[in-house]
């Protein structure tokens, strides 16, 4: 078993981190995404979307999509839970999870790819998208700050995948100088807990 993986790129950092959070050591071999080896014709038989993470099983299969990966290990080993025990917890938790990456997450990466000149080689940049999407994910940040009154993790008192993938978009967001609003106190507290975990160096 190992996990293609790029040390510098978002996704895979979350489940470099949900690992870390469990104490699962997986090997990873390195594709590095800026030097295109992500668009081998060997990548692409592990993933056709030419796209990381990718898990590679024993029996030479692939599953591709960080959430898929990290769901494998939590049913191979429930703890810490951090997909939920209880059905409402784990509903909760897949409710938070899409909700953070689609308003915050992939905001925050369109704005990344259409706006810094370094996406030029991988992306068709559209300049006016990456502005909307500027604007939607400092919304979301004020969304997020709302979600987190009174709570220590973004679905409740547990720590959660829903926070690993806030705090990669966040983190992710400063390659574009995205800062936390001084006016977002609840995402600074969270953020200064959470990015004080051990596995956020993972
Ligand atoms: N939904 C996928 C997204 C994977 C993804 O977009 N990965 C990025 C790295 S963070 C990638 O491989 N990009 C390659 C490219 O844009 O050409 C997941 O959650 O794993």
């Amino acid at each position: 078993m190992k996990i293609f993986d790029d040390k510098m790129a978002p996704n895979p950092r979350r489940v470099r981190i949900f690992l870390a959070e469990k104490g699962i050591a997986v090997p990873y071999e390195q594709v590095a995404i800026m030097k295109g080896e992500h668009k081998t014709p060997a990548h692409r038989a592990r993933n056709a979307l030419e796209q990381l993470p990718v898990l590679e099983l024993d029996d030479g299969s692939h599953i591709a999509e960080s959430v898929a990966i990290c769901r494998y290990f939590e049913e191979l080993q429930p703890d810490p839970p951090l997909l939920g025990r209880t059905p409402k917890e784990k509903a909760t938790i897949e409710m938070w999870q899409r909700q953070v990456e689609f308003n915050l997450y992939m905001p925050v990466a369109q704005t990344f790819r259409h706006t810094h000149p370094a996406m030029g080689a991988l992306e068709t940049q559209i300049k006016e998208w990456g502005e909307l999407n500027r604007e939607r994910a400092t919304k979301a940040v004020h969304w997020l700050d709302a979600g987190l009154a009174g709570k220590d993790f973004i679905t409740g008192p547990h720590f959660s995948i829903a926070d690993i993938t806030a705090m990669c978009a966040i983190d992710f967001g400063r390659i574009w100088r995205f800062a936390i609003p001084d006016s977002c106190a609840n995402v600074k507290r969270w953020h200064q807990s959470v990015a004080a975990r051990p596995s956020a160096q993972a």
